[in-house]
C-alpha cells in the first residue's frame, strides 16, 4: 500500500462554485482592500489559500454530528461527546471549550502568567504572545536557531533550545516563569514538528525546576505525523499513541479546533491540575459561556468530537501533508525559495529571497501576497514583520529574521489541480518579481495590526506590473 502515491481517503459528494474574476478586477479587489489579503472579500477569491483555520471540509458524519445537537444552556450531551474524545486522544483530564483557541488563550494567561512573568515559547503565534502580554506577560522565544532559518533541512525546526531556556531559567529564577508555552508543530517556523525526545526532555527540564508547560496542541496530529514519518522508535506506533505521548508531558492544552480537529470553529482549554480547572471554569462563564459550551452550540461540540477522531487517521493525515508536500515540491522543482522541509499545514515562500530589491521597511511579504493576488486570484498570507507587530516598550517595528507568504492549505478542500494552479501562479510572479513593487502603511490599528493594516504600493497605484 504504502509504496503507492497518497490519494484522499474520501470522495466529493457536494461541491461549492468558485467565482473566477479577472486581472482587472482583480487589481481593482485589492486596492479596495488596501492591499491587505485578510481585507478582501471570499466571493473575490479563486483558491483561498489565506489560512487552515475554520476552512476544513466536514465530513458526512461530522455534518449529520450537527443534527444531533443538543442545545441545552446547560449539560449539553455534546458536550459529554467531547470531553470524551478530549480525554482519549489527549488524555487531559479536564476540558473546558471556548470559541475558539484564542478564547483559550485568554484564560490561561490570565490564570497562570502574573505582571512582570516570562513566558518562554518555542516561536511565537500572534495571538498567544498577544494574550500573554495583555496578562502581563513577556514573551521570550527559545525555539532552535534552525526555526530562524529557511534554508535549514533540520526535521524538528519546532523544537525547544533547551540551552535558551536554561539559560533564562537561570538569569531570572523559577518564580519569574508562568510556564513554558510549548507549541507542536510550530505555525511561524513554517509548520515545522518537535520530536519527542526533545518534548520530553525540555518538560522533564521544567519539571526539575517546578515549571508547569502548557501545550499549544493546535496542530499536535500533523506534528504526531511527522514524528511518526521521522523519529527513530515512532515508525510502529499509531498517530493516536504519539498524540497521547505528546500530551503526557504537559500539563494541559490550548486548541483551536479550527485545524487538527476538521472543525469551522471551536476550542478548548484542558488542564490536569483540579484547582486550575476549577478557576478555569470559574472564569469561562465571564468571557466565552458556561463551562460546559464555552461559546459554541452543541451541534459544534458534536462536530469537534467527530472530527477529533477523524484526524488521528493515518490515511486522512498521509493524504493532507501529501497534499502540502505536492505543491512545495513543484515549487522547489522551480527554484523558488521556500521555506524547507515542507511544512504540515502549508508551503511558506521566503519573501525576502523572494523579492531582495524591495527593502524590509516595505513589506515584501506583504507586496507578494498582493501580487499573487493579482496574479491568479490565489489568497496567501503575510507572516513577516507585518505580523510581528511593534516592540511593547520601544514602538518600533520589529523585523523577525523570517519574512514569508504562506499558502495554507485547508484540510479536505482542495483538489491537485487546484493545487497545480497555484504553482503555476507563483512561479509566474517569481518569474515576474522585478515588477513587484514594495508597500506602506496608510492605517495601523492597535491591537495584531495584520488583520486590518492598510497599505498603499510606494511608487505608481499597483502593486505587480507584470
Ligand atoms: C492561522 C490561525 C488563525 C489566525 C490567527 C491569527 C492571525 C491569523 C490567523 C490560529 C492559532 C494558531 C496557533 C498555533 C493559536 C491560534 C489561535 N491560527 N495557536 O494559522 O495557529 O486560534 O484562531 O482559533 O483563535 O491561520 P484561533
Amino acid at each position: 500500500m504504502h509504496n503507492r502515491s497518497w490519494a484522499e481517503p474520501f470522495k466529493i459528494k457536494m461541491v461549492e462554485h468558485l467565482r473566477m474574476t479577472t486581472r482587472a478586477e482583480r487589481e481593482r479587489a485589492i486596492a479596495e482592500a488596501g492591499f491587505n489579503t485578510f481585507l478582501l472579500r471570499s466571493e473575490d477569491v479563486y483558491i483561498d489559500l489565506l489560512t487552515d483555520s475554520g476552512t476544513s471540509a466536514m465530513s458526512d458524519r461530522q455534518w449529520a454530528g450537527l443534527m444531533l445537537g443538543d442545545e441545552a444552556y446547560a449539560g449539553s450531551a455534546n458536550f459529554y461527546h467531547l470531553e470524551a474524545a478530549v480525554r482519549q486522544y489527549y488524555g487531559y483530564k479536564h476540558v473546558i471549550p471556548t470559541h475558539q483557541g484564542r478564547g483559550a488563550e485568554h484564560i490561561l494567561s490570565r490564570l497562570c502568567i502574573s505582571p512582570g512573568q516570562y513566558v518562554p515559547g518555542n516561536m511565537y503565534f500572534t495571538t498567544t504572545k498577544h494574550h500573554q502580554e495583555l496578562a502581563g506577560g513577556k514573551f521570550v522565544d527559545v525555539v532552535v536557531d534552525q526555526a530562524h532559518d529557511p534554508d535549514s533541512n533540520f526535521p524538528f525546526k519546532g523544537n525547544v533550545d533547551l540551552d535558551k531556556l536554561g539559560r533564562l531559567v537561570e538569569e531570572v529564577g523559577t518564580s519569574k516563569i508562568a510556564y513554558l508555552c510549548l507549541a507542536t508543530n510550530v505555525n511561524m517556523a513554517g509548520g515545522q514538528p518537535c520530536s519527542l525526545a526533545n518534548i520530553r526532555d525540555a518538560c522533564a527540564l521544567c519539571r526539575r525546576h517546578g515549571i508547569r508547560v502548557f501545550h499549544d496542541a493546535t496542530r499536535a496530529v500533523e506534528n504526531a505525523y511527522f514524528i511518526k514519518l521521522r523519529e527513530p522508535g515512532y515508525a510502529h506506533k499509531s498517530l493516536a499513541e504519539i498524540l497521547r505521548e505528546i500530551c503526557s508531558h504537559t500539563d494541559g492544552c490550548t486548541m483551536s479546533a479550527k485545524k487538527d480537529c476538521l472543525v469551522n470553529i471551536g476550542g478548548w482549554l484542558a488542564v490536569n491540575d483540579d484547582e486550575l480547572a476549577d478557576a478555569a471554569r470559574n472564569l469561562v462563564v465571564v468571557y466565552e459561556g458556561l463551562h460546559t459550551y464555552g461559546g459554541l452550540a452543541g451541534r459544534d461540540m458534536e462536530a469537534m468530537a467527530i472530527g477529533i477522531r477523524e484526524s488521528v487517521e493515518f490515511d486522512h493525515m498521509r493524504a493532507r501533508i501529501g497534499q502540502v508536500e505536492y505543491l512545495g515540491r513543484r515549487l522547489m522543482e522551480a527554484e523558488v525559495p521556500i521555506v524547507r522541509p515542507i511544512g504540515g499545514h502549508g508551503v511558506f515562500l521566503n519573501a525576502r529571497k523572494f523579492l531582495p530589491q524591495i527593502p524590509r521597511e516595505q513589506f515584501p511579504a506583504q507586496s507578494l501576497s498582493a501580487a499573487l493576488y493579482v496574479d491568479s486570484g490565489v489568497r496567501a498570507m503575510e507572516r513577516g514583520a507585518v505580523s510581528a507587530g511593534r516592540d511593547l516598550i520601544t514602538g518600533n517595528n520589529t523585523f523577525p529574521a523570517l519574512e514569508l507568504v504562506r499558502l495554507t492549505i485547508p484540510r479536505r478542500v482542495y483538489t491537485q489541480a487546484h493545487m497545480d494552479v497555484t504553482a503555476e501562479s507563483v512561479i509566474s510572479v517569481y518569474e515576474n518579481r522585478d515588477k513587484v513593487v514594495g508597500l506602506e502603511f496608510t492605517y495601523e490599528p492597535k491591537h495584531l495590526r495584520f488583520f486590518q493594516s492598510r497599505f498603499r504600493p510606494v511608487t505608481g497605484e499597483r502593486v505587480f506590473t507584470a
